[in-house]
Formats: structure tokens, sequence, C-alpha cells
């Protein structure tokens, strides 16, 4: 099953969190695809630093919950701690599609609740995935990007996909 699965970052040393990330995350199937690395403007609660942000795709076994589990554990490892909504994070991993998984459950909505709202998630998604069809929207991805229009909010290209150093990439 592929999983595409958010990565983001705003404080600390966000690309070595990131990076180190993406390590743990092969732990746990295989990575068939990593966006480019992006510095997006803060999306709800504004007065907080810049995001890095990216996406990557996930090979693995691990069904919805278990892999959902898997992420939370891994943004607790490093030093997450949940205060409010939107608060800065050493490390977020959304889980923004499985499959054509849908589900909304307590615990577990995919596909991500917000994901078509959100230009820090659509343009990475949309550089690994553009035909990638939304399953309750019914639309592929790069048409929930344009769709997004002006709404979109600041996100600047600061490196390519090798910025994950290679490492863990299939
Ligand atoms: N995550 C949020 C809220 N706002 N803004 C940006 N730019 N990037 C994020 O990853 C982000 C956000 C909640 O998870
Ligand atoms: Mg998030
Ligand atoms: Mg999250």
């Amino acid at each position: 099953m592929i999983a595409y699965i958010g990565l983001g970052s705003n404080l600390g040393d966000r690309r070595a969190t990131l990076r180190a990330a993406v390590r743990r995350l092969s732990e746990h199937g295989r990575i068939v695809a990593v966006s480019s690395l992006y510095e997006t403007e803060p999306v709800g609660f504004r007065d907080q630093p810049w995001f890095l942000n990216a996406v990557i795709a996930l090979e693995t076994d691990l069904d919805p919950r278990e892999l959902l589990r898997t992420l939370l554990a891994i943004e607790r490892s490093f030093g997450r701690e949940r205060t409010f909504r939107n608060a800065p994070r050493t490390l977020d991993l959304d889980l923004l599609l499985y499959d054509g998984v849908v589900e909304n459950s307590v615990g577990l909505t995919v596909p991500h609740p917000r994901l078509h709202e959100r230009a820090f998630v659509l343009v990475p998604l949309a550089e690994i995935a553009p035909d990638e069809v939304h399953p309750l929207l019914g639309l592929p991805v790069r048409v929930l990007l344009e769709q997004l229009g002006d709404r979109a909010t600041e996100v600047r290209r600061v490196d390519g996909p090798e910025w994950v150093n290679g490492d863990a990439v299939a």
C-alpha cells in the first residue's frame, strides 16, 4: 500500500529533524518518492516561525491505524509536545492519503481533512503525485492545487528532493 505523509517542522534544526524523520519512516516500509523541501508561511496560528515542509510516499504493509500510531510515536521521540492546536512543533507527521482509503473515526481521518486547503501540502504532494485522486473530492491533486488560486499562502522551494541525502530513498 502507498501512503502519502506530510512532514513539517518549525522549531529547532528543522532540516535535520525532517531528514532524521525520513530515516525513521524508512524502517516501516520503502520510501518511493520524496518531494523538494519548502519553507512555508505559518497557516492558522500565524505568530510563529516559518515551517519547513515536504511530502513523502511510503510503500508499507502497515494498515492506516498502525501507520498513524507509528507517526505519533516518531513525533514524540523528536520531543513533540502537544500544547494547543497549530502550536509550533519540532515535528509533525500527517497521514495525507492512504491508497483510496476513506475513514473518519475516532483518532483516524483519511484523507487528511485539510489537505485540499493547504499550499504547504498540495505543492509538495503535486510534485510527487499530481495524478493521485482525492477519494472524497474525486479530483487529482494537481487540480486541487489549481483550485487554491490566490488563497495559496507562500511556499518557497529551498532544496530539491536530495535534501534527504539519499539515505533512505529506494
Ligand atoms: N501545520 C499546521 C498548521 N499550520 N503551517 C505551515 N506552513 N506548515 C505546517 O506544517 C502547518 C502550518 C498544523 O499541523
Ligand atoms: Mg499538521
Ligand atoms: Mg499532525
